[in-house]
């Protein structure tokens, strides 16, 4: 099975099927296309004009990220969904969870003022308060097997540290089980090569030209 996922270079979900190839080690080809200006090629295909979009052999075209990994969870081994389909049910809840978290992270790096900020990180802080009590002893988001819960916080908690370490909000002091699963994320090898190697520059560029109060802070 060949795949193409059509991405765009900062896209945390696109990244999310990004590190769930790389756990199944299956060969995949990815284009980055530019967002601001997308080819005529990538509107015909995506329906909501949004990446990630995946494309397989057959022609068929999938898209939404969350779709994504469950589609390619069913058909690599090994999965990474848990076997209890309460717990399924319930990962597949917090994977929903998290999306609006990346929503609220972006609208934190693209506020147009400090109070603005100040909005967004407390309503950041109040929703990570209820993730922080779905977390047991780790190192995951199941505990010690690697998940597609994982997958889907690992590009959050990835641009996190970065805001943190050049912007200092607190966002994890108060959570101490987020801190350890963003440490033990960072730390592994699919999710450190999911994204290009010049990342973190090209995020803090792109959020700096946004011209928001914490992305001008990133530069
Ligand atoms: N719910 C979608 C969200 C995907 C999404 O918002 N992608 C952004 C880039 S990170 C996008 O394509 N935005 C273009 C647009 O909204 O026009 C998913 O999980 O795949």
């Amino acid at each position: 099975m060949a795949y193409q996922l059509i991405s765009f270079v900062l896209c945390p979900f696109v990244q999310r099927a990004v590190i769930a190839l790389k756990e199944k080690r299956v060969a995949f080809e990815i284009t980055y296309i530019d967002l601001q200006n997308p080819p005529a090629w990538f509107l015909a295909i995506s329906p909501m004009g949004k990446v990630p979009v995946l494309r397989v052999d057959s022609g068929g075209v999938l898209f939404e990220s969350a779709v994504i990994n469950e589609y390619l969870d069913e058909t690599n081994p090994p999965a990474l969904h848990p076997q209890d389909p309460w717990r399924r049910a319930h990962n597949r809840a917090w994977i929903e969870f998290g999306s609006n978290l990346i929503g609220r992270q972006y609208r934190m790096l693209t506020a147009p003022d400090q109070a603005t900020l100040l909005r967004e990180r407390d309503g950041f802080l109040a929703e990570w308060g209820h993730l922080e009590k779905q977390l047991g002893d780790g190192p995951f988001f199941n505990g010690a097997d690697f998940s597609l819960a994982d997958t889907a916080y690992a590009p959050l908690l990835m641009r996190l540290e970065i805001m943190e370490r050049r912007y200092p909000q607190q966002l994890l002091e108060s959570t101490p089980k987020i801190a350890a699963w963003c440490a033990a994320l960072l730390a592994r090898p699919t999710v450190r090569e999911s994204v290009v190697a010049d990342f973190e520059a090209q995020f803090r560029v792109y959020f700096a030209g946004q011209g928001g109060y914490l992305g001008e802070r990133l530069a």
